[in-house]
């Protein structure tokens, strides 16, 4: 038995209410895949010198990511951990959300995602299915320098507290992706309340509430306890505090809070330059969009490479402001950031709908296979 959510069929409406994401737990994990209930793998911000060479160390200093594709119940252990009791009727990792909400823009893109709602708390749970991930050439490498720009864009600790070396040295560091510091938000996307874990590259500035301690090691730490915060953002905001997905110089939007450090978050990318005439382009600023507006990230620096992987710009750019600056160059056949969140909106309803009507701990799988609808098959 199965269902089928076609993209061709959704139906046209207004942008869906999205509130704030707001930040309940955060964790890292190490080169070991052990998770640590603190910020220990936090980085901040600083930028790289121009014209880095981001094959710099590759193969010699770079440990390849060995952690395989996590569980969500990972990031579930976590909140029982830190004693965060909150409620959701949608747990997954951003990265699949942003799979399911980008999929009209790749077409040709095959994936399967695994469903199960539990017994006791309602709440579906969604992590990686079968990998079919096509591999291509220099692909490796090409890993490496996203990798690299992360390792030569970030600092240990705030600018201030670093030593010399601690910035200077950064090109000549071990590149170890593993190494991870990941948040879990909370907050609602049309009528679906969602819980997100995903990986934040680093800090633009500082994250409220982290110091810098010199006694740790040039380490930051932060009592986990102070990111529990279950109970609020429960219900839907009223207009005048809902999240635009476009509005520059929205004065609504709540700034960043003592209490909520999302905003303050920084997504690191790196990209061949193309211009925005060119649609691939297009696509993947939209993608990067989609990715880091999942998690309130507040910035993304793109760090454009040329052919050779040497950097040729490094773009700095406040989330929201994407949607704009791409409208310029939309044709009209164009997805836009406000119709994918009307296609989630409806993915999401079309979800849950169909799971509800099996008993709880039935198995589902969500595949994608290059024919426009999402199919969602029952398993007994
Ligand atoms: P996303 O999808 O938003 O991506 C965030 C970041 O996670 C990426 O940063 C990458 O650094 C990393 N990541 C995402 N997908 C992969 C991948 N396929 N392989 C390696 N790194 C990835 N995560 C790991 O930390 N280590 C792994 O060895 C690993 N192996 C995976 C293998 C498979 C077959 C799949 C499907 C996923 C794998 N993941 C791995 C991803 C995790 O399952 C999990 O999704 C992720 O760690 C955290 O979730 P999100 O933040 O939601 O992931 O986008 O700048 O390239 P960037
Ligand atoms: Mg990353
Ligand atoms: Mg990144």
């Amino acid at each position: 038995m199965h269902y089928e959510f076609a993209f061709y069929q959704v139906r046209p409406s207004s942008t869906p209410s999205v509130s704030e994401p707001l930040e309940i737990a955060s964790y890292s994990m190490t080169e070991d895949c052990s998770f640590h209930l603190d910020d220990r793998q936090l980085r901040y911000y600083y930028p790289p010198l121009p014209h880095s060479d981001l094959n710099s160390g590759y193969p010699d200093k770079y440990h390849p990511p060995k952690a395989g594709a996590h569980p969500i119940s990972a990031a579930k252990g976590v909140l029982d951990q830190k004693h965060v009791d909150a409620k959701a009727e949608l747990f997954s990792w951003r990265g699949l959300i942003t799979k399911i909400m980008c999929a009209p823009l790749y077409p040709k893109s095959q994936w399967e995602l695994k469903l199960r709602m539990d017994a006791e708390s309602g709440t579906i749970f969604m992590e990686e299915g079968e990998s079919s991930e096509t591999t291509y050439e220099n692909q490796d490498r090409m890993c490496y320098w996203g990798y690299k720009f992360e390792a030569i864009s970030t600092l240990p600790t705030i600018w201030d507290a670093c030593s010399r070396s601690d910035i200077e040295d950064r090109d000549n560091q071990l590149v170890i992706p593993d190494e991870q510091y990941c948040s879990i938000v909370k907050y609602h996307i049309g009528r679906t309340r969602l819980i997100l874990a995903g990986e934040i590259d680093c800090v633009w500035d500082a994250k409220p509430g982290v110091t810098p301690d010199s006694d740790l090691d040039g380490k930051v730490t932060n009592d986990p306890a102070s990111n529990e915060t279950e109970g609020q953002n429960e219900e839907p905001l009223p207009a005048s505090k809902r999240r635009k997905v476009d509005d520059v110089h929205d004065s609504t939007d709540p700034s960043p809070t003592l209490e909520n450090p999302s905003p303050h978050y920084c997504e690191l990318k790196t990209s061949k330059k193309q211009p925005l005439e060119h649609v691939g382009m297009r696509r993947k600023l939209l993608k990067f969009w989609a990715q880091s507006y999942l998690l309130g990230i507040g910035t993304i620096v793109i760090g454009f490479r040329n052919d050779d992987g040497v950097l040729v710009e490094i773009k700095e750019l406040p989330t929201r402001q994407i949607p704009n600056l791409l409208r310029p160059y939309a044709k009209p056949q164009d997805w836009t950031a406000n119709r994918l969140l009307v296609v989630l909106e409806q993915e999401l309803d079309w979800l849950k709908k169909c799971v509800q009507k099996h008993p709880p701990n039935t198995k589902f799988t969500l595949q994608y296979s290059a024919n426009s609808k999402l199919i969602l098959r029952v398993h007994s």
